[in-house]
């Protein structure tokens, strides 16, 4: 009886939960100050497909209820063991997690001055903690991003913020290109980046000149690309293209929010090794125009401040 009863209060909380993410006009008065949300009379295709409000992932601490909790302090250059939680609505940490891509939950952490990017996969300690070695090599700002799917619920990208004390010289962001180096391979793209439209990018794999076509999947796919805005680092969910072909190209769709610069930053795995290689993409205005030799993009004398 009090157990049948606690049952159905937390299903009437999960409900509230899904018609806040629905109904973000309806419900978003009780629960949460309503976000300043533009006016832009644009309608957006994916509504109906993915619940959600208009604002990128990765930007809140703590969203729809869930919040994420990081339990460590990270010293420069010192392997650490890391731990957080996600709590729920019910302010407990949660345990139960859909699969996604492969994990329960992707780890992504970078410098602030997108910079540096890693993708990490905690394990789960127990209790709700999740744990991964983590070492962050200089001292500066990073961003962490917990990307998963509660059980029973829908896909959320939390952010937290990371400081690891010490001297911090932070790093301008890489020029514009099309042309990323990585161990030896050279990792083309190709495709262009429109603000609020499903933007086709290919990433097109060579090592030595020659095209690579014996990619491994990894993490359920032949590559897996983030994307972060320059600025305020929101995190973008960019969905692989359905392919059995193992390279030398691997396709994705990105919808960025705005113009402006992105850092896009591709898994690929390649004997038995994953690498990653980055691009700054612009979107938008004052994007340099495609060249049609694969070189890397001369620094456009672009003088104008976004
Ligand atoms: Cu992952």
């Amino acid at each position: 009886m009090n157990t049948a009863s606690k049952l159905g209060a937390y299903a009437v909380g999960l409900a509230v939960v899904f018609g806040g993410a629905l109904g973000v006009g309806n419900a978003v008065g009780e629960s949460a100050p309503a976000p300043v949300r533009p006016s832009h009379g644009s309608t957006h295709a994916q509504v109906s497909a993915k619940p959600q409000d208009d604002t990128p992932g990765g930007l809140q601490v703590s969203q729809n209820g869930y919040t994420l909790n990081p339990l460590t302090t990270v010293k420069a250059g010192e392997p650490t063991d890391f731990r957080f939680t996600v709590t729920g609505p019910d302010g407990k940490p949660v345990t139960d997690y859909q699969v996604q891509h492969d994990k329960k939950l992707h780890f992504i952490v970078v410098s602030r001055d997108l910079a540096t990017f890693q993708h990490l996969h905690p394990e789960q300690a127990g209790d709700g903690v999740w744990s991964v070695k983590l070492t962050l090599a200089d001292p500066g700002a990073y961003r962490a991003y917990a990307d998963f799917a509660p059980a029973g619920g829908s896909g959320l990208t939390l952010g937290t913020d990371v400081p690891v004390a010490g001297d911090y010289q932070p790093r301008a962001l890489p020029a514009v290109t099309r042309t990323a180096q990585v161990d030896g391979y050279t990792v083309s793209l190709t495709g262009d980046l429109v603000p609020g439209q499903a933007s086709k990018l290919t990433l097109s794999v060579s090592k030595d000149g020659k095209p690579v076509t014996d990619l491994q999947p990894y993490l359920g796919a032949y590559g897996h690309l983030v994307a972060l805005r320059a600025g305020d680092l929101a995190y973008l969910h960019v969905h692989p293209e359905e392919s059995d072909k193992a390279g030398p190209e691997i396709t994705f769709y990105a919808e960025v929010p705005s113009g402006g610069d992105y850092r896009l930053f591709l898994d690929f795995q390649h004997a038995g090794k994953v690498r990653t290689a980055d691009f700054t993409a612009r979107a938008g205005a004052g994007q340099p125009k495609p060249a049609a030799e694969p070189s890397v993009s001369p620094s456009h004398g672009d003088d104008h401040t976004h």
